[in-house]
């Protein structure tokens, strides 16, 4: 390295300041805090290969305080990295730009996840560190061997889901992840003393992390902390103290800096504070080859790797299995056929375990695991021996109760590549998971939910079953498509099946306008015979085509929703009286029509 360290962190701080300035919109703040630290991570530590950003054995770097998105963009520009262009940075922000204002996997070669929710950036590199072990221990170190590396937030580390991840990593002992946490005391609202008082080094001290703290801004400091963590077989967590903004002297050390430009006048000032002379999106040229320099090292690893790679006789059974494919064998063949020959009459979970045994019999890419309800859901088979501490060879992760971390270590897994995780807990629980659901959806991955029933308050909660399975559906995009569908757009398609907001027509000699609600069924019928999936039968009212249950035995529990606008829609009954709620306990039952989803 020819330059002083400080310049080269400045070209962050320059990008970031001036493509937040350009776009109007975005957050200095972040990257030109922890743009020493980063510099530091990418000349010495990261291990990557910018000709070959998917090459599987690369460090993992996660960038979980996803709002500093620019502290990712500089870097893997200045990285030479084919994408982000300087074009591409220039229109941060702006539509078609894949330097969007929170970095998404499928944009840029370079961003390992999504990350933008706090907290689960974090929680995601768990799993690809848990990943990275697992095929270590079944490919050894010639092929797998990289560390996963998270710059995350005063946020990340407030958030929930960071108490179930860091533990779930300590438990595991994942001594090859190392959280370098933007210590700077601000958030949004202004100094983090204004919403906690927590001893968060002790809290992941007290879960089996190494914990250190290094000035943040102190290059030398900086990297004593990352090679005491790099000794260490914990996983670790280093404190940098930064100050938010870092140059910008007016302004830096504030919330200020957090989540808005610095405005024309402070970025002349942070220039010439930072003795930063080059126009706007220019790097000067020394600066610039420094930069490409970090690479260097990765590629001659990268060409090691390569020739190991050749000489090895795992091979083929590595490069497929990173590539994902999967070809069920003979015996998943049978299991098929022996299911159409004589279809068992055996309870969804009992249904689900026997696919399971099937499958992971044939896939061994296939790593299960249950936020502790192994034996409700039935997700362990024969084929999945416990992946612990002390043999990541194994295909079963207890998460604990931990469903939300479970979800989002699956997330990071799939991501990592290698391993296809699937993981189970009862339905009803779907609603811890959902950040993380949404967050397979919207990364497209190949995250297996296994929740085969219910179970708590499956009476008083059938109720609100279909909402909730309308919810879940929201946030995980439709089930195999795995595409997003919005609850918006759920109601949206709903109408247009339904004719819109309900059916006009005349009865009792004005324009009403009749829309479908709930056949009055509890639970799991209400579930199968919902509306969308009833036959059309005779018009009992006369009102125009309807909609009815073909069972006659349900008829008298059919209820239809009639009324002059949408909002108050009296319920009449089959036979075309009023229906008072006082009638019977069935007025309970009576669901709006938003209630109900196709079942695809
Ligand atoms: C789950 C979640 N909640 C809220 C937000 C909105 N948000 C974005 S950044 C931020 C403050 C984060 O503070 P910190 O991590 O300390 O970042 P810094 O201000 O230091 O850059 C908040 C609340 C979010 N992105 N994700
Ligand atoms: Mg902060």
């Amino acid at each position: 390295m020819t330059l002083p360290e400080r310049q080269l962190a400045n070209a962050i701080r320059a990008l970031a300041m001036d493509a937040v300035q350009a776009a109007n919109s975005g957050h200095p703040g972040m990257p030109m805090g922890m743009a020493d630290v980063a510099t530091v991570l990418y000349s010495d530590y990261l291990k990557f290969d910018p000709t070959d950003p998917k090459w599987a054995d690369r460090d993992r770097f996660v960038l979980s305080a996803g709002h500093g998105s620019m502290l990712a963009y500089a870097t893997l520009h200045l990285a030479g990295y084919a994408h982000p262009t300087m074009e591409e940075i220039r229109n941060f922000r702006q539509l078609n730009s894949p330097c969007a204002g929170h970095p998404e996997n499928f944009e840029l070669a370079g961003v390992e996840t999504t990350t933008g929710p706090l907290g689960q950036g974090l929680a995601t590199a768990v799993g690809m560190a848990i990943a990275e072990r697992h095929l270590n221990a079944i490919y050894g170190d010639d092929l797998v061997d990289h560390r996963t590396w998270v710059i995350a937030g005063d946020g990340c580390l407030m958030e929930g889901i960071n108490h179930e991840a860091i533990g779930l990593a300590g438990h595991l002992g994942l001594g090859r992840l190392i959280v370098l946490w933007d210590d700077n005391k601000i958030t949004i609202d202004g100094s983090t003393d204004l919403s906690t008082s927590e001893d968060v080094k002790a809290r992941y001290a007290a879960t089996g992390w190494h914990v250190d703290s290094c000035d943040g801004h102190d290059a030398a400091d900086i990297r004593r902390a990352i090679d005491a963590a790099l000794a260490d077989g914990r996983p670790s967590l280093i404190a940098c103290k930064t100050l938010i903004g870092f140059g910008a002297p007016n302004k830096q050390g504030t919330s200020a800096t957090h989540g808005s430009p610095l405005g024309a006048d402070e970025v002349a000032a942070a220039r010439a504070n930072m003795g930063w002379t080059a126009e706007p999106f220019v790097i000067p040229a020394d600066i610039a080859d420094a930069w490409r320099g970090f690479g260097q090292r990765g590629q001659a690893l990268h060409a090691a790797w390569n020739d190991r790679l050749v000489s090895s006789d795992k091979k083929n059974d590595f490069e497929d299995r990173l590539s994902g494919k999967v070809a069920p064998g003979d015996a998943f063949k049978a299991y098929l056929d022996g299911l159409v020959a004589e279809p068992p009459k055996v309870a969804t979970r009992k249904a689900s375990e026997n696919a399971l045994t099937a499958l992971t019999a044939d896939i061994a890419s296939l790593v299960g695991g249950s936020a502790d309800l192994t034996g409700s859901n039935n997700t362990k088979t024969s084929s999945t021996k416990p992946l612990n501490r002390n043999d990541y060879s194994g295909r079963y992760i207890y998460y604990g109760i931990r469903e939300f971390g479970m979800s989002a270590a699956m997330n990071g897994m799939a991501l990592h590549g290698g391993v296809i995780p699937y993981g189970g807990t009862f339905l009803v629980f779907s609603d811890y998971c959902r950040g993380a659901i949404r967050l397979s959806a919207l990364q497209r991955q190949r995250v297996v939910y296994v929740m085969t029933h219910d179970s708590i308050g499956r009476k008083s909660l059938s109720e609100r079953r279909l909402p909730s399975a309308q919810r879940r559906r929201g946030a995980q995009g439709c089930a195999g498509r795995n595409r997003l569908r919005s609850v918006a757009g759920a109601r949206r398609r709903r109408k247009a099946r339904s004719g819109g907001a309900g059916r006009r027509c005349r009865f009792d000699g004005v324009d009403r306008i009749v829309r479908r609600t709930g056949c009055g069924l509890s639970g799991r019928s209400a579930a199968r015979r919902c509306p969308d999936r009833l036959d059309r039968g005779r018009d009992d009212l006369r009102l125009g085509t309807l909609h009815r249950p073909p069972w006659p035995a349900l008829r008298h529990r059919q209820l239809w929703r009639v009324g002059a606008d949408r909002r108050s829609l009296p319920a009449f009954r089959p036979d075309g009286r009023r229906h008072h709620p006082q009638d019977s306990g069935t007025a309970r039952r009576i669901r709006p029509a938003a209630t109900f989803r196709r079942k695809d």
